[in-house]
């Protein structure tokens, strides 16, 4: 068995299973891969330094051994809430208005790559796996081959590869998917964005790729393929039963006094749709009055990338809107928004999901969202409740059986919560198995697995 190196942009410390924080499913499943293979997770420790020196900070946590470096104050401004916060992402979802191109975010990118690759490289023996994960990271596959690397090197997306004409926005766009073309398997969330990735290499590139989505690049063979993410189901699950996830589940019920509720758990961040989300709420409480006192909508939405304008504005959007809805709908005793600007724990956002009648997750663009798997892994069988879906998460393709909506129509969400709210038990019962099913088996550890078979296996080994 090969060693597993994971390269990402921030490095969890992987806790294992059901330990105590708020740690990310992505943490749990890598991590158990790493332990088996006795591999490494390399990265940013989210410490800044004066002068890099390349010094690594190596720790072994519960069978895992993790590398970080610090990144000097101008490395994180420019390459990370730079290139990475300002320019890749808002373009990749879509966003060419926000999207900014500056000379200087993108020689802070190429610089902390090669600083990647100067301290990863020597770390990494020949027959190691390397898996590099998202946008921060596209240029370092490259920069290891530069330096005489022959691994198998794997690069997964979570986020959506954009349509071609938006990304040809994006100077030097030729260069950039030269350098992921330098990785033997490159995964995406869905479909869509591998097609998008193989239309650009098409049509701008003019490479020739097969029905099996591999193509021959400069002498090697390199595979495209969509490995849709999923939850950590079994931890997710365990961690439904703790005391802190009753608990929670039960201050929604009990404070909530019979009202339907509707929650959302988001990031603040503007790809996740949520000032459209609170118009779309605003109208369904102008046009239905009666429901008013039998809804409660609850939004958990922590702050993220303060240091990027768009973000600050942002949450002033939507501290205004909660602000007019309240001001309009509320009686001296009902809010109708409970608007909560902080972060819980995984386990408590289990009771809060399990509490709520509709999970409402409406991204105007997202690589999958996972908000919207684990509302449905926490519903009682017995009286599950209802998913309303963007068309725009990678997740719709995957859960057809929520009602999906156009996260832009105020209409179509304010018809969606209608009907939700309306859905006879046994259309729910139904509903919710199908999504039950898919979620279980899509799960996080079936994602890894069939990625890193996939980087190892026939399908993406050099030809010859
Ligand atoms: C990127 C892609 C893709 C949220 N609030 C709290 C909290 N969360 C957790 C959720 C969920 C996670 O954060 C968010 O995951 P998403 O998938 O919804 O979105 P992104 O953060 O944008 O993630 C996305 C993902 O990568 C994986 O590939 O699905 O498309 O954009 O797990 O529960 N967790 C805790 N407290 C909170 O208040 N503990």
């Amino acid at each position: 068995m090969s060693r597993l190196v994971v390269v990402s942009n921030r490095v969890s410390v992987p806790k294992g299973r059901g330990a105590a924080g708020a740690q990310g499913g992505l943490a749990v499943a890598l991590g158990s891969a790493l332990r088996e293979s006795r591999g490494v997770w390399f990265g940013w420790s989210g410490e800044e330094t004066d002068h890099f020196t390349g010094d690594m900070n190596m720790q072994r946590n519960d069978g895992v051994t993790t590398a970080t470096i610090d990144l000097e104050p101008q490395d994180v401004e420019e390459y990370y809430n730079g290139y990475a916060n300002r320019t890749l992402w808002p373009l990749f979802h879509s966003r060419i208005d926000l999207a900014e191109y500056k000379t200087d975010f993108g020689r802070g990118y190429e610089r902390v790559n090669e600083r990647f690759a100067e301290t990863l490289f020597p770390l990494t023996e020949v027959d190691d796996l390397i898996w590099v994960h998202d946008y921060h990271l596209f240029p370092l596959g490259e920069r290891l081959r530069r330096r005489g690397a022959k691994n198998r090197i794997g690069f997964f997306l979570h986020i959506p590869w954009p349509p071609r004409n938006l990304f040809v926005s994006l100077p030097y766009h030729e260069r950039l998917v030269r350098t992921v073309l330098e990785y033997d398997l490159i995964g995406f969330q869905d479909e869509e964005s591998l097609e998008n990735f193989e239309l650009y290499c098409q049509k701008e590139l003019g490479l020739e790729i097969g029905e099996d989505h591999c193509l021959d690049y400069e002498g090697r063979h390199v595979c495209l393929r969509a490995f849709p993410i999923g939850i950590d189901f079994d931890e997710f699950m365990e961690g439904g039963k703790s005391k802190q996830a009753k608990e929670a589940e039960r201050r929604i019920r009990e404070s909530s006094r019979g009202r339907s509720v509707i929650i959302g758990v988001d990031r603040l961040d503007y790809s996740k749709g949520l000032p459209e989300r609170f118009d779309a709420v605003g109208r369904f409480f102008d046009t239905y009055p009666e429901r008013v006192t039998k809804t409660l909508y609850v939004q958990i939405a922590p702050p993220s990338r303060q240091d990027v304008v768009s973000y600050q504005r942002i949450r002033e959007t939507l501290e205004q809107k909660a602000g007019q809805i309240n001001g309009a709908q509320s009686e001296v005793d009902l809010v109708p928004i409970r608007y909560v600007n902080r972060g819980y724990a995984r386990r408590e956002l289990f009771g809060f999901y399990r509490a709520s009648r509709i999970g409402l997750v409406t991204p105007l663009r997202d690589g999958m969202n996972l908000v919207a798997k684990e509302y449905v892994a926490a519903q009682d069988p017995e009286d599950p409740g209802v998913l309303v879906l963007s068309q725009f998460a990678g997740a719709a393709s995957q859960l057809p059986s929520a009602l999906i909506v156009n996260p832009h129509s105020e209409e179509s969400i304010c018809e969606a919560l209608v009907q939700a709210q309306d859905m006879p038990l046994e259309e729910r019962k139904q509903r919710w198995s199908e999504l039950m099913e898919s979620v279980r088996a899509n799960d996080v550890e079936f994602w890894r697995k069939s990625f890193v078979e996939a980087l190892v296996g026939d399908a993406a080994q050099p030809k010859g």
